[in-house]
């Protein structure tokens, strides 16, 4: 039988209580993807938040991706439905969405990635439809699994946010609540410092109210130390950003031959 809609093996491995292993990207470039996916992540994350990646881009990295079982996810740099649909037309397997502040923008967001009679995405037969091609070609399929399939993870960055948290966690159809430690810890007044009181705080509280919902808890950890704290936190979706893995590396390699 001919693949459709591709099944989202992260959000299946989410499902089952797996930790996903991602990486932040912000190349362009579908070779490295491509390699990052043989690697064996689970996911990659391609910004268009902070990144140079657009939609013309997604569709090359999705090919990427499409290689192996990882999983494709956009993260968008505004939560607007064309903006969103647009980007998940691609064949991208999830959408990101920063600073999610209240349950309305989370809502917003679950409406903009999901089609009818879950929320209001435009409907067309994109590249995620396979450009309508694979026969016979049905919208109402296309729909039905593109539901299911279709990941969607809120980034929580704000006091605002975290005050909002307990009605964020109750919107349905959202999988992943995560934090983004960047920029909350800049919102609290402490950039960068993750280790800062306020901040593991506010860690603290973000991790204690997604354990209590049906949402699985995301964050950025750019360490193997920060990567296996926040396992041991209870953190499903871990993305880590592969220029941190592989700087120490090439270091580590070119001073040891360097001095052989
Ligand atoms: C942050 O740390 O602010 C993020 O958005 C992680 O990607
Ligand atoms: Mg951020």
């Amino acid at each position: 039988m001919m693949v459709r809609v591709k099944a989202n093996r992260a959000k299946a491995k989410l499902r089952a209580g797996e930790t996903l292993i991602g990486t932040y990207m912000r190349h362009r470039d579908a070779g490295i993807s491509e390699i990052l996916c043989y690697l064996g992540f689970d996911f990659i994350l391609f910004d268009s938040e902070h990144g140079p990646i657009a939609e013309a881009d997604a569709e090359n990295l999705a090919r990427a991706c499409e290689t192996t079982e990882c999983t494709p996810i956009i993260r968008v740099n505004t939560n607007m439905p064309s903006m969103i649909g647009r980007n998940l037309d691609t064949g991208m397997q999830g959408v990101q969405i920063p600073m999610v502040n209240t349950a309305e923008e989370a809502r917003a967001a679950v409406r903009a990635a999901k089609y009818q009679p879950i929320g209001a995405r435009g409907l067309a037969a994109a590249r995620a439809a396979h450009f309508g091609q694979l026969l016979p070609f049905s919208y109402k399929e296309h729909i039905e699994k593109s539901n299911e399939e279709t990941m969607v993870i809120v980034q929580i960055e704000t006091p605002q946010a975290i005050e909002n948290l307990e009605a964020i966690v109750e919107v349905p159809n959202i999988d992943v609540i995560f934090i983004g430690p960047t920029d909350l810890s800049n919102s609290l007044g402490h950039p960068g410092d993750f280790k800062h009181p306020d901040v593991q705080r506010a860690f603290e509280r973000i991790t204690a109210m997604v354990a209590k919902s049906d949402k699985k808890l995301g964050v950025l950890a750019a360490t193997t130390e920060a990567v296996i704290d926040w396992k041991h936190r209870g953190a499903r979706y871990i993305m880590t950003v592969f220029e941190a893995i592989l700087g120490p590396a090439v270091r580590n390699f070119l001073s040891t031959v360097r001095q052989a």
